[in-house]
């Protein structure tokens, strides 16, 4: 059974010449090679991306959008390259709606104090899901405090798939917005977000999809998709740390209001009055982290040359085998069972705590997150204030899988 998947892997994917690319994959760690199962913490940046920041710093670092001089000039046609890239990988209509932000942190704040300031008011509805990570909960009730608006959350089933008909109880007219995951980061489960966006469009409200979990793991079209925002992070998909993406429709950005004020997102300014920049200037006050910038559009290239579609592939593949594999284990619970699932494989053992496990796999070389994931409500969903997490990417292979279990089979007994 192994080996007929893993030819079959072979076929789509050489991982083992994909791994050579990843130069921090091949270090050992305290003696024993390096397993990176803490993918849907951050991921491990190819040699192309790790050139691309040294190209911009060794070779042309200068400012961008300011300059006449030729470093200028080459690090903002760059900049704006790395836009345009972005907004072909999402299928977004112009690169105007591509906005660089921080993360999805940022980007998720960033429609809160925009959107949300201007249309929210007291007794408005904001949907969120149970699977929400922080970053797309606390925001919202932030938000919810200054304005008097609610939040309504859509509850999950013990498999941790959204519950479809209590969505549809949830929406009404009084709903804004629905800001929900397109992936949980603490269980995998893929939610259902083109449909549950077409149920929320039908009742006027916006759509902000949280796509920290998506973008790495799936094809995203943003058209398609039809959603109003949609933010993810760059060290989630392979780019540098300290970048990230908002997508918004262009309608809509140039409608709300700019959120941070200062230089590049004027027109003009006076003590009397200031006018803004077109979107997406309006939202990117400050000089931005161009060379991150650039290398999310060399981390986009990657993803590209490998195909989205194989990457989902390898990775259902490699999901389904850790999952077959996993409950073998005496004592071992896995948390969130959704039939449509990325490789995030959250468990508890009955008798050992998330975070012990943990430090006892890192002594292995294996690399996992434990504890709460940032996703404190979906914990509280099943029980439990924490899970072990080993997170799957295209890079990790059978082995890593079957090493995982042995040492975890060895905790167990021990
Ligand atoms: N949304 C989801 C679904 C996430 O998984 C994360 C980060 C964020 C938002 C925030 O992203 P940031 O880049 O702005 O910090 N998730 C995780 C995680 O699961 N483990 O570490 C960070």
């Amino acid at each position: 059974m192994v080996q007929y998947m893993q030819l079959e892997l072979s076929e789509l994917f050489d991982v083992s010449a994909i791994r050579k690319d990843f130069p921090l994959l091949s270090q050992q760690v305290d003696g024993k090679p390096l397993i990176w199962l803490d993918n849907a913490s951050t991921t491990q940046k190819p040699q192309s991306v790790i050139d691309t920041v040294a190209q911009f710093y060794e070779q042309y670092n200068s400012n961008v959008h300011r300059a006449v001089h030729t470093l200028g000039v080459q690090a903002t046609d760059a900049y704006e390259g790395a836009r345009e890239k972005v907004q072909r990988f999402i299928g977004a209509n112009c690169a105007s709606e591509i906005i660089f932000v921080r993360g999805t942190t940022e980007g998720i704040n960033l429609v809160a104090q925009t959107y949300g300031r201007k249309y929210i008011r007291e007794g408005d509805e904001i949907v969120l899901s149970t699977l929400e990570h922080h970053s797309n909960i606390v925001p919202w009730q932030m938000l919810a405090q200054e304005t008097g608006a609610i939040l309504k959350v859509i509850p999950v089933s013990d498999r941790g798939e959204i519950i479809l008909e209590e969505y549809t109880q949830i929406l009404s007219s009084r709903t804004r917005i629905v800001s929900l995951a397109h992936v949980s980061n603490g269980l995998g489960t893929i939610l259902p977000i083109q449909e549950m966006i077409k149920m929320a469009h039908q009742y006027g409200a916006r759509v902000v999809i949280d796509g920290a979990q998506g973008v790495p793991h799936k094809c995203v079209n943003v058209q398609s998709l039809d959603c109003d925002f949609y933010a993810f992070s760059g060290h989630k998909m392979f780019a540098p740390l300290g970048i990230g993406v908002l997508y918004g429709k262009q309608e809509i950005l140039e409608d709300i209001p700019p959120w941070h004020g200062g230089g590049s997102m004027i027109r003009s300014v006076s003590f009397e009055k200031t006018t803004y920049e077109a979107p997406p200037a309006k939202f990117e006050a400050g000089t931005p982290s161009i060379a991150d910038a650039i290398a999310l559009g060399a981390a986009i290239d990657y993803l590209t040359n490998l195909g989205m579609s194989n990457i989902a592939q390898y990775e259902q593949k490699l999901t389904y085998y850790a999952m077959e594999q996993l409950p073998q284990i005496p004592g071992l619970r896995l948390i969130g069972a959704a039939k449509d699932k990325v490789g995030v494989l959250s468990f508890v053992f009955e008798d050992i705590p998330p975070t012990e496990v943990g430090q006892l796999l890192a002594l292995e070389g294996i690399a996992v997150r434990a504890g709460h994931h940032c996703a404190q409500p979906t914990m509280q969903r099943f029980g439990v204030t924490g899970t072990v997490r080993p997170s799957l990417a295209f890079y990790n292979t059978y082995e890593e899988i079957d090493t995982l279990v042995e040492v975890l089979r060895k905790i167990r007994c021990n």
